[in-house]
This record gives C-alpha cells, sequence and structure tokens, in this order.
C-alpha cells in the first residue's frame, strides 16, 4: 500500500509535533546538553513551531545579545569566504537579503520577513519546525515549496560548530538557494519525488538530498563552486570540498542516490550538478523510473496535490 502523504499544504501541520530528536531534547554530545538556560531558551523557541499553523504570519523571536553575537561570528567567517567559494546564485541574491531582509552581522534576521520575500522570488516559504524531521516528512514539504527551518541558534560555546541544523544554517546556507527560480524547482522535484514513494525510494531520494541540496557543488566554467547549505554553512568543510583532496564525481541520480556518505566527518565524495536546470531534468527520469503507481502534480493556484 501507498505510504500517506500530504495533499494540500495544510497537510502539513500535522507534522508540528512529530519530531525525531533535540525537538525539546537534546543528544548527550550536544554543546547545550548540559547549558539549563540554552535548554531553556531552546523549549521557549520551539513552541512557536509546535503550534505554528499553515497561513499564519511566523511570530518573531526577540533574540537575546549572545545569540545575536553567535550570528555575527558565523555570519562574519562564511560572507568572507562566498565571494571564493560560493555558486553564483547565491552571490548573486545574498545582497539583495542584505537590502531586502535585515542581513548584517548585528540581528538575526526574521523568519516571516525572509519568507514573505522567498515567496516573492519563488514562491518557497518557511515554516517553523521544533527539530529534525524524518526523511519523508522533511522531503514532502518541498512538494509544496514549504521549506522547515529551525528558528533556534546553536549554542554560544562553539559559535562555528553545530552538530545539527539551526537559524544560521537556514539562513546562510539554504535561503539565498530558494530565492532561485531553477533551484526551487529543482527542490521541488525532489519533493514531489518522495510523495508516497516506498521506503526503499525515499532512503534514495534522502541520500539524493543529501549530495545535493546540502553537499552540491556545481561546474562554473573551469571552477567547481559550492551550493548545498552544509558546505555553504561551514567554513572547515566550505573550504576542504573545493580542494582535490575528495573526490568530484558527475551528479547521476541513479549512481548518487545509493552513495554511502559520513555524517560527522567532511564528504569523501561530492556530486558536481552542471546545473540546476539539468538537475532538475534528471530527478524527474530518476522519479518516473521509481515504483510508484500514479503520477503527482502540484496546482499552485490550490496548493495542492493533484495524483493523476
Ligand atoms: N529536518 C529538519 N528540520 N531539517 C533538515 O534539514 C532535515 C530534517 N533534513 N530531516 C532531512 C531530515 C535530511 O537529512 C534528509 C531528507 O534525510
Ligand atoms: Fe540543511
Amino acid at each position: 500500500s501507498v505510504p500517506w502523504f500530504p495533499r494540500k499544504m495544510s497537510d502539513l501541520d500535522s507534522f508540528a509535533e512529530k519530531v525525531l530528536e533535540m525537538g525539546e531534547d537534546l543528544s548527550a554530545d550536544h554543546p547545550g546538553a548540559n547549558d539549563p538556560v540554552y535548554r531553556k531558551r531552546r523549549t521557549e523557541i520551539v513552541q512557536i513551531a509546535k503550534t505554528y499553523r499553515t497561513g499564519q504570519p511566523i511570530p518573531h523571536v526577540e533574540y537575546t545579545q549572545q545569540e545575536v553575537e553567535t550570528w555575527g561570528a558565523v555570519f562574519r567567517k562564511l560572507t568572507s569566504m562566498f565571494p571564493d567559494h560560493a555558486c553564483r546564485e547565491h552571490q548573486y541574491v545574498f545582497p539583495l537579503l542584505i537590502q531586502n531582509c535585515g542581513y548584517n552581522d548585528k540581528q538575526i534576521p526574521q523568519l516571516e520577513q525572509v519568507s514573505n520575500f522567498l515567496k516573492d522570488c519563488t514562491g518557497f516559504t518557511l515554516r517553523p519546525v521544533m527539530g529534525l524531521l524524518t526523511s519523508r516528512d522533511f522531503l514532502n514539504g518541498l512538494a509544496f515549496r514549504v521549506f522547515h527551518s529551525t528558528q533556534y541558534v546553536r549554542h554560544h560555546s562553539h559559535p562555528l560548530y553545530t552538530p545539527e541544523p539551526d537559524v544560521c544554517h537556514e539562513l546562510l546556507g539554504h535561503v539565498p538557494l530558494f530565492a532561485n527560480p531553477d533551484f526551487a524547482a529543482f527542490s521541488q522535484e525532489i519533493g514531489l519525488a518522495s510523495l508516497g514513494a516506498t521506503d526503499a525510494d525515499l532512503e534514495k531520494l534522502a541520500t539524493i538530498y543529501w549530495f545535493t541540496v546540502e553537499f552540491g557543488v556545481c561546474r562554473e566554467g573551469e571552477k567547481v563552486r559550492a551550493y548545498g547549505a552544509g558546505l555553504l554553512s561551514s567554513f572547515g568543510e566550505l573550504e576542504y570540498a573545493l580542494t582535490d583532496k575528495p573526490e568530484k564525481r558527475p551528479f547521476d541520480p541513479q549512481v548518487t542516490a545509493v552513495q554511502k556518505y559520513p555524517i560527522t566527518q567532511y564528504q569523501p565524495v561530492y556530486f558536481v550538478a552542471e546545473s540546476f536546470k539539468d538537475a532538475q531534468e534528471k530527478i524527474r527520469a530518476f522519479a518516473n523510473q521509481m515504483e510508484r503507481p500514479f503520477t503527482v502534480k502540484y496546482d499552485p493556484y490550490t496548493q495542492s496535490i493533484e495524483v493523476l
């Protein structure tokens, strides 16, 4: 039988409290695990995601001075590297985020303002999330051009490190690319393929997501540049990924989907996309050969999925 999947955007409301970990609890090796003040603050911020429902504006978070300083350290470090490491689409959008969304090192941009900006660019919106969702729920959101975004900040003891997504990773790594029409279409294509997919196919799509949206690199003439958010939000791996040390293979969904990867070390292999349009077409072809007894189409007027 076909796994349940959301048919309309408001069906995503059912994921709100279904977090895997780090929603209200932190795993033992998290830098903030033994800091009660940090944990209390996390609990406070994730209440927004817990009670958020489709169509509502995302409530404002009044970030503390300590949180803003952590963001500032990440912002300064990464923005110094973007000119030589980020793909051209990221570099095109970044100044627009500075102008329109209050991106700078003195304040943390608010998800609501960023979401409205993305909506104008590509129809993507952000939705606050308590922590990690299952791969299925997370990818299903992309079918609606909805990106689940954390709103809390990593622990201040390690400003340049986080074992999980935080608002710095979302805003500096993911958001700029979702403003690009080709990248938005590519991301939605992965989301559409995930709707009602078998567990085996879902695993493959999650791996493809990992090697593209998180750790993807793309060709720019002679050079290779980063477009994956995991790279764009990690100064160490961003530097390393573009050297000759790791292997670079051409992006090919059939091959990429079964590549093994470590999650706590730098990647030994990266996949190079020729363009987001080319990558989207390849995902569509991949989806067509999946075992799924129907096809899906997104209707942007009703924000719902047609099943054919
Ligand atoms: N959940 C959240 N909240 N953010 C993510 O970036 C994320 C997730 N990534 N769940 C998913 C899993 C990813 O690792 C793939 C699709 O499994
Ligand atoms: Fe991410």
